[in-house]
């Protein structure tokens, strides 16, 4: 038998976190395979617009992490802001104590601390990381901010051919929080990017004719939905959330909402220079637009502009089969709380605000549905940590299956029900992936008995 390896003991172990007091682990932490540092940094997302932040490793977005599925990896992170910082794994089946939230759990790195993190990477599939802190009205904190970075774990067998891949992050920037009559909090930016560069600023997407292309488009605002065309070309979206849908679909348009994530096929099909951008014209003028140039073509780069926007979650997945779901139904109602002139709202999940917000108690093994009913004027996106779980119903659509997510956006007074396996043991945290939102109190913690 060969020398046993660190990853190999790790793997044999079948630990998701160790503690690193022991002689094996602390090798690990002098060598880890991955390394973030989060510091001050100044985003330059045009030569006018310059945006004091913080970062991973020097850049906006963060570095893209590669991961094998199921083979474990050490992270150092190193906390060299003024803050307390987490580092949420979204989208991944880690323990509460790595998973990155303080409400499950997780310890925070304080100022100038280095933490050693050791994990399992699962599910396959485009995940990604960020920052998991509150900000309050502070336009420059927590997810307002620039710590957001590309994961991908990827599979144990070969994915979907293609010729190129890029990794796409959307964000908002700036700006100033601006309060409603109805005591409502909500930022109005300066600028709108991708991959940290308003339009013009950033080097084009070179490709080449008849080349297969992957994008990998991850909404990491703050908390707007984003709509994403590219002109003179169609999407095959083949993943959301990371996870390959029932039915690939070909559309106009993709729409994202915070913390989601669309990987989509472009065959390169139609030589010249063209703009991807945000559908809203006053949105692509705050900067979200880049460009993608064929090479040997040259020119304006090229927008055409969509008549509407068009999305649905329902075109990927599967007709549900016949029959009542066996699943436990958990009821949430969503809405907003306003106390009165001068107040600040709060959100409710069953009329209640976080931490006083319940903590129902979930069986491991059993199959919960959330049942979400939204009665405010706001969509939202819901996040579960830790989970997966299948959109059954968004709207008045039809039962769904096969649609695999970890967020999802409930429409304005109207409602969405998911599924999930209570499948990983321990604190798992629900919440709307909205700052402004999750930080006035939309936020929920199940356990397990
Ligand atoms: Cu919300």
């Amino acid at each position: 038998m060969g020398k046993l390896t660190r990853r190999r003991f790790a793997e044999l172990s079948g630990l998701a976190a160790v503690s690193l007091a022991t002689g094996e682990m602390s090798r690990a932490a002098v060598t880890p395979d991955f390394t973030l540092e989060i510091a001050p940094y100044l985003l330059e997302a045009s030569p006018k617009h310059k945006f004091q932040t913080v970062a991973y490793n020097g850049q906006v977005p963060g570095p893209l992490l590669k991961m094998r599925e199921g083979r474990a990896v050490s992270v150092m992170v190193k906390n060299l802001s003024r803050d307390p910082e987490v580092v949420h794994w979204h989208g991944l089946f880690l323990p509460p104590e790595v998973d990155g939230a303080m409400e499950e759990g997780t310890p925070m790195i304080a100022p100038g601390a280095t933490t050693h993190l050791q994990f399992m990477p699962e599910p396959a599939g485009f995940r990604w990381f960020h920052t998991h802190t509150f900000a309050g009205n502070d336009l420059r904190k927590a997810q307002y901010g620039g710590l957001h970075g590309f994961l991908m774990i990827e599979p144990r067998e070969n994915p979907a051919p293609y010729d190129r891949e890029f990794f796409l992050a959307l964000h908002d920037w700036g700006g100033s929080m601006t309060g409603g009559d109805d005591g409502s909090m909500n930022p109005v930016y300066d600028a709108s990017t991708i991959n940290g560069k308003m339009m013009g600023s950033g080097e084009p997407l070179r490709v080449k004719q008849g080349e297969r292309v992957m994008l990998h488009v991850l909404n990491s605002s703050p908390t707007e939905v984003h709509w994403i065309a590219l002109a003179g070309h169609r999407f095959k979206v083949m993943a959301l959330d990371g996870n390959e849908v029932a039915r690939p679909q070909v559309v106009e348009m993709l729409r994202l909402a915070p913390a989601e994530r669309v990987s989509a096929m472009v065959t390169m099909d139609a030589p010249g220079v063209w703009v991807l951008g945000e559908v809203r014209k006053h949105v692509q003028a705050a900067g979200m637009a880049m460009v993608v140039e064929y090479a040997g073509s040259k020119g304006t780069p090229k927008w055409v502009q969509p008549p509407a926007l068009r999305w649905s979650y329902e075109p990927f997945a599967n007709a549900a089969p016949q029959g009542q779901s066996e699943a436990t139904r958990i009821e949430l109602i969503f809405d907003s709380k306003f106390k009165g002139h001068g107040a600040q709202e709060r959100w409710t999940i069953n009329g209640k605000s976080y931490p006083e917000t319940d903590e129902p108690v979930l069986t491991a093994g059993r199959r919960y549905r959330l049942v979400m009913k939204n009665l405010s004027l706001d969509e939202h996106p819901i996040h579960l940590h830790r989970h997966s779980f299948e959109v059954k119903r968004v709207g008045g659509s039809a039962e769904l299956g096969g649609l695999r997510k970890d967020v999802v956006l409930v429409p304005a007074q109207s409602t969405a029900e998911v599924e999930f396996t209570a499948d990983h043991p321990g604190r798992t945290l629900l919440h709307c992936h909205q700052q402004n939102h999750m930080d006035l109190g939309f936020m929920m913690v199940f356990r397990y008995a």
